[in-house]
C-alpha cells in the first residue's frame, strides 16, 4: 500500500516537473546570420568606446600638460592697454627728461621684490620693468606732460612737494653730520 502510494506520489511530481519544463520558453537558438549581425554591432560600439576613450586620453593629457605649464609659468597678468599706463613723467616734473630716463635705466629688468626695482617706472603694472615700460617711454621723451595723454589730470611737483624733499635732504645731511662727529669722537 506504502509503495503503492510512493510510487503514485513521484509519478505525480514528474508529471508536474515535465509539465512545467514544457511551460517553459527555451532559448531559442540564433541563425549564423544573426551572430554575425550581432557581432558586427558589438564591434561597432566597441570601435566607438574605443574613440571615445582615445578622446578622453587626449583631453586628460592635454589637462596635465596645461597644470604642467601653469606651475612652471610666471602668473598670467592681464594685458593692460596703453591708455590705462601710468604717466611716465617719473619725477612729475611737467617733462619726460633725462632724470626720468635715469630712473627707468637702473629699475630696468627688476620685479617687485628686487631693491632696484621703482613702481613708478612700472607704466603697465605687470610688476616688473620690462622692454613694454621702457618702449612706452622712449615713445613721449622729450615731451611734456600736457602732450601725455597718460600725464593727464597727474599733479606735477608742487611747492610743497619740493619743500619735502629739501627737508628730507637736510635730515640726511643732519644724520651724515652726526655720523662723521661720532666718528671723530673715537
Ligand atoms: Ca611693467
Amino acid at each position: 500500500m506504502s509503495i503503492k502510494r510512493n510510487t503514485l506520489i513521484i509519478s505525480l511530481i514528474a508529471i508536474f516537473c515535465l509539465l512545467f519544463l514544457k511551460g517553459v520558453p527555451t532559448a531559442k537558438a540564433l541563425t549564423i546570420d544573426e551572430l554575425n549581425t550581432r557581432a558586427g554591432q558589438l564591434q561597432t560600439q566597441l570601435n566607438q568606446l574605443s574613440s571615445q576613450i582615445s578622446s578622453l586620453q587626449t583631453q586628460i593629457n592635454q589637462l596635465k600638460a596645461d597644470i604642467a605649464k601653469l606651475k612652471t609659468e610666471k602668473p598670467i597678468t592681464p594685458v593692460v592697454p596703453e591708455t590705462q599706463y601710468a604717466c611716465p613723467d617719473i619725477d612729475r616734473s611737467g617733462k619726460l627728461d633725462v632724470k626720468d630716463f635715469y630712473v627707468i635705466s637702473r629699475a630696468m629688468n627688476t620685479c617687485k621684490g628686487n631693491s632696484s626695482y621703482n613702481s613708478r617706472a612700472d607704466f603697465d603694472g605687470d610688476g616688473c620693468i620690462t622692454d613694454t615700460d621702457y618702449n612706452f617711454f622712449t615713445k613721449y621723451y622729450g615731451k611734456n606732460d600736457s602732450e601725455i595723454p597718460q600725464c593727464k589730470g597727474v599733479t606735477t611737483s608742487t611747492l610743497e612737494d619740493m619743500e619735502k624733499m629739501m627737508a628730507s635732504i637736510a635730515e640726511t645731511i643732519s644724520q651724515i653730520t652726526a655720523g662723521v662727529q661720532e666718528l671723530l669722537r673715537r
